[in-house]
């Protein structure tokens, strides 16, 4: 199914978003800018902006963070047209992650259309997180797999995934998967560990290429040491960008 057709399949206004800007900028490219320096970062950026859907961030990877780098990154957003997608893997229950989520430091639910959460507290976690980005527009995605070898989210576990997003499905608007997980189109999945010419890192990382990860079902593929560790970062993004397009229009 094409992106675009997927629009109408979701009432979450991030993802409508999501799935109308991919169609548009023709990119399922997501870029994991894991770079601790804020002006490498906003570099990074500029030179990406244009070949990304999702900029992907780790917030608490900034040395000598202040709220400017939010504001500039949120300038660059509209600027390049991507969405912001804080990699925060909440984890606790529901009353703490809702804290965490909305104050703090980063107060990530301001700025992030889109983030993440584990689902071994259960349900409460979605709760939390939904109390205060459901008014916001936000969206969120679960962690029903993950990339790294031995991690114990399989089978069951990301079965409960599955069922969970389907129930708070106004919030939830997909997953971490390492493939298509559930045939339904309201249902964004993101993959990362993707890297032309696949492998690992020697931490455990496993690398998909990018035309096996969207071979799979995937929808945006999530690439961050190929690009930020390019001599040419615009370069390798157009290069990661084209292969996870021409996968998808084999798909379709
Ligand atoms: P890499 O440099 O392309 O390996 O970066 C991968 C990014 O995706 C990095 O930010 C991780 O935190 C993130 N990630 C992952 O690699 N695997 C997972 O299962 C999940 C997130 Br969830």
């Amino acid at each position: 199914m094409k992106y675009e057709d997927r629009i109408e399949h979701t009432s979450n206004p991030t993802a409508k978003r999501l799935f109308e800007l991919i169609a548009e900028k023709e990119t399922n490219l997501a870029i994991a800018a894991d770079v601790t320096d804020p002006q490498v970062l906003l570099d990074l950026v500029k030179a990406t902006g244009d070949e990304i859907c999702v900029l992907k961030t780790h917030i608490d990877v900034v040395t000598d963070y202040n709220s400017d780098l939010i504001d500039e990154l949120v300038d660059l957003k509209e600027k390049h047209n991507f969405l912001i997608f804080e990699d925060r893997k909440f984890a606790d229950i529901g009353n703490t992650v809702k804290l965490q989520y909305s104050q703090g430091v980063y107060h990530i639910v301001d700025w992030s259309d889109i983030t993440n959460a584990h689902v071994v507290p259960g349900p409460g976690i979605i709760e939390g997180l939904r109390e205060v980005g459901m008014d916001k527009g936000r969206g969120l995605l679960l962690l029903a797999e993950m990339s790294s070898a031995g991690n114990l989210a399989t089978g069951k576990y990301t079965q409960k995934a599955l069922e969970m997003a389907e129930e708070y499905s106004d919030f939830v608007i997909g997953f971490i998967g390492m493939k298509k997980l559930i045939d339904d189109p309201k249902f964004i999945t993101m993959t990362p560990g993707v890297k032309l010419g696949g492998g690992g890192d020697g931490l455990k990382q496993q690398y998909n290429t990018p035309e096996n990860a969207i071979a799979g079902g995937t929808d945006i593929i999530i690439v961050g040491r190929g690009i930020y560790e390019a001599e040419d970062v615009k370069q390798a993004a157009q290069e990661y960008r084209k292969a996870g397009w021409d996968a998808y229009l084999k798909t379709i």
